[in-house]
């Protein structure tokens, strides 16, 4: 079994504890509690007859706690930078903590997912848009879109990680 640390990061609110919920208990929560410090989860991912461990660290993503969280970005081996389909601001800040990443961990593999597709208005933010703004960030990283309310393509989050690792 190939085991693998992950970070999970992005702006606040944006969707990232709910994600691991979801994963974890199958179950979508309304009012998650917002995250103090990080929070690590194990999840158990099997592609193509391999297994992987991934040792997912979810961070806090709101700006005061920037000093805690870079220190748990060292010695991730992959990142999923996460934006909510229903902020466009949020896809903007993406790029912050892409940088953010690759000043602590250098270039590792990373691929950018929008959560919450249930609420996502596509007149606000059309799927041209966005593909414009994440290869603004890096030319060709992959991403996905989904939703931990309905778990729209939830599967895709670790079906695009495991293209790149
Ligand atoms: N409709 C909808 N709401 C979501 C989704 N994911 C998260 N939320 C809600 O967004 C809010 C913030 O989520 P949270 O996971 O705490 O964000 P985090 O700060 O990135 O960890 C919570 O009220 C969640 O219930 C989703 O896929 N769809
Ligand atoms: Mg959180």
């Amino acid at each position: 079994m190939k085991s693998l640390r992950i970070i999970l990061a992005g702006p606040g609110a944006v969707g990232k504890t709910t994600f691991l919920k979801r994963l974890k208990s199958g179950t979508f929560d309304p009012d998650t509690a917002f995250t103090i410090g990080f929070e690590e989860s194990n999840v158990k991912y099997e592609h193509n007859g391999k297994t992987f461990l991934f040792k997912i660290t979810d961070i806090s993503g709101q700006p005061q706690f920037k000093f805690d969280r870079i220190g748990y970005y060292q010695g991730s081996d992959a990142a999923i930078l996460v934006f909510s389909l229903k902020s466009p601001r949020s896809l903007k800040s993406v790029k912050e903590f892409y940088n953010e990443i690759v000043d602590q961990c250098g270039k590792i593999p990373m691929i950018i997912a929008g959560a919450k597709s249930d609420q996502w208005n596509k007149e606000d933010l059309p799927e041209s848009e966005i593909k414009e703004k994440i290869d603004d960030i890096q030319e060709k990283i992959p991403y996905c879109l989904f939703s931990s309310k309905n778990g729209e393509n939830i599967n895709s989050v670790f079906e695009k990680l495991v293209e790149v690792i």
